[in-house]
């Protein structure tokens, strides 16, 4: 059967279940072919299953929109006060010398980069939205590296499913799985509009993954971590997000 072909063949599957026998049946169909979030637990657990697997197989592929330079925001949005713990602002003071994106977990090398070691590497750059799930959104031109540049040179082992992140911002983390980590539009950002990203925006390293809602482009990163399950992070629901009640797959 061609991919696309049994792609339909789910895709039929998933939605005839959802409509005649419940959702519940969609996602026992799901769980079959690996489709199944971290977070499909609790009442709004097949819902979630529904949405991921459907998405998964209709846009594993697909870009989020990019925008032209002349439509980029006049003022991006910081939604939050920068982290300003003791342990970043040493960090800013020495000019963010001393940062580390560390990336451990299912990979060969593990490895510490600095900010000068990821800036040394091709550069990309995208002018996409942040759209925060309150509302509000931005265009912005982000630069950076795409995270697949870096987890090809760390080494993912082939059963690897998820990429776990962590800022400094110890309240804050999220996992996004292997599609959208190896997405050409899924970046480590250090960049913004020409400049440096501003530390309002997550500055000086910020994952921008513009195919999913705002809370996924984790500001302040400093660590990832590859895995082949989100069980063992707080509550297994795969990121801080669903224990809040909002959904781990935030696809737009
Ligand atoms: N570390 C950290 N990352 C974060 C947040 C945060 O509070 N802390 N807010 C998230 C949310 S809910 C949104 S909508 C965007 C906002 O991005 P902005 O500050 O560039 O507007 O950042 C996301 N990343
Ligand atoms: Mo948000």
């Amino acid at each position: 059967m061609t991919d696309l072909s049994r792609r339909k063949l789910i895709l039929t599957g998933l939605a005839a279940t959802a409509g005649a026998s419940g959702l519940g049946v969609a996602a026992h169909i799901a769980e079959k072919y690996g489709l199944i979030p971290p977070d499909h637990g609790g009442i709004y657990g097949p819902g979630e299953t529904l949405t991921y697997a459907a998405q998964r197989l209709l846009t594993r592929h697909s870009l989020a929109r990019e925008f032209s330079r002349s439509q980029i925001s006049k003022r991006p949005l910081a939604n939050e006060m920068p982290p300003l713990t003791e342990a970043f602002k040493r960090l800013q003071a020495a000019g963010f010398a001393d940062w580390r994106l560390s990336v451990d977990g299912m990979v060969d090398r593990p490895t510490s980069f600095s900010l000068d070691q990821l800036k040394s590497y091709p550069s990309r750059s995208q002018i996409t939205e942040v759209i925060c799930e309150e509302g509000w959104s931005y265009i912005a031109e982000w630069i950076g590296v795409p995270l697949s540049h870096v987890l090809n040179l760390v080494g993912v082992h082939s059963q690897a499913r998820y990429v776990a992140y962590f800022s400094i911002d110890p309240d804050w983390w999220e996992s996004m799985d292997m599609a959208d980590a190896m997405h050409p539009q899924t970046f480590l950002t250090y960049g913004m509009n020409g400049n440096e990203l501003p530390v309002g925006n997550g500055g000086p390293l910020r994952m921008r993954l513009p195919r999913q809602l705002g809370y996924k482009s984790l500001k302040f990163i400093t660590h990832l971590m590859v895995t082949d399950s989100m069980k063992k992070f707080g509550k297994g629901l795969g990121s801080a997000e669903p224990e809040a009640g909002y959904a781990w797959y935030a696809g737009i």
